[in-house]
């Protein structure tokens, strides 16, 4: 791909993303788009909603746990960013109306207290760096049709970030009696539970998703900063959403997280 064709790409994918509206995958066109192209153009996806006045409020990994790759038939985690207009309170409402076909996944976000910056840092020093750890669900909403795409597809697509509800608890380490890895989630909708799993189903313990970040993030001279909030992956696979569902993640000592979808 020519490097102005990066730009291009973007626009197409960010106004997919305004007029709501599903798009065919970008390796249709490019089929040989790599890995690295794909980052470049997300780059340039993320400097147009910079620039067009959306504050960056943190950032996600994706694609950590078996089951969501299993899902998406992707092996490969990514990572994205988040975004003020992103952010729905717990308890609040997502519209259909602004989205194309979301999905939710129940995750174990992480607020930093301290920078991390790779290429070297260890789960251990994300533990440290960690100022809390708090329930969240993810509203993805891919912008290619049928929701099916390749790793460098969905990269370019901001890792099909859409909103995040984050928990109104906010929970220290150093008070937790277990473990994160050890954090049973379970994901209702209506009443129904849908999925459930363990913190361990994200790369064997969710801080090691926080170091894969930071690690991946030195590669282009970024780090991970004080205050960040980081989504460390879904731990089960992602349900579809319809109006009218009431949403609920509960994570063990972490506590719940809720949304309803409406038109
Ligand atoms: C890509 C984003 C995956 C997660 O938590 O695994 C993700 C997708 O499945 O659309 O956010
Ligand atoms: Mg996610």
């Amino acid at each position: 791909m020519k490097d102005h064709s990066y730009l291009a790409v973007a626009e197409f994918l960010n106004e997919a993303e305004q007029e709501k509206r599903e798009v065919i995958r970008i390796t249709e066109d490019y089929p040989d788009l790599s890995v690295e192209e794909s980052y470049k153009i997300q780059e340039e996806l993320i400097n147009m909603k910079v620039n067009s006045g959306h504050r960056i409020i943190g950032s996600k990994m994706g694609l950590t746990s078996h089951a969501k790759m299993k899902q998406m038939n992707v092996e490969e985690p990514l990572y994205g960013y988040i975004f003020d207009y992103m952010v729905v309170p717990s308890g609040g409402e997502i519209h259909m109306s602004e989205l194309i076909h979301p999905k939710v996944e129940v995750e174990i976000a992480f607020i930093l207290g301290e920078d991390l910056e790779g290429p070297e840092v260890t789960r251990t020093q994300v533990l440290s760096a960690t100022k809390y750890v708090t329930p969240a669900l993810e509203i993805i909403d891919s912008r290619y049709k049928d929701f099916k795409f390749t790793l460098p597809d969905v990269i370019a697509d901001n890792a099909s970030s859409s909103r995040v509800v984050i928990g109104n608890t906010l929970t220290s380490l150093n008070s937790l009696n277990i473990d994160l890895d050890l954090v049973g989630a379970t994901l209702y909708i209506n009443g129904e539970v849908k999925a459930c799993g363990a913190g361990a189903a994200v790369l064997d313990h969710p801080a090691n998703s926080v170091a894969v970040l930071a690690n991946m993030l030195a590669r282009k001279g970024e780090k991970l900063k004080a205050g960040d909030i980081i989504l460390t992956g879904g731990i089960t696979e992602a349900i579809m959403l319809s109006v009218g569902d009431t949403v609920s993640g509960q994570l063990d000592q972490l506590g719940d997280v809720s949304l309803t979808v409406k038109e």
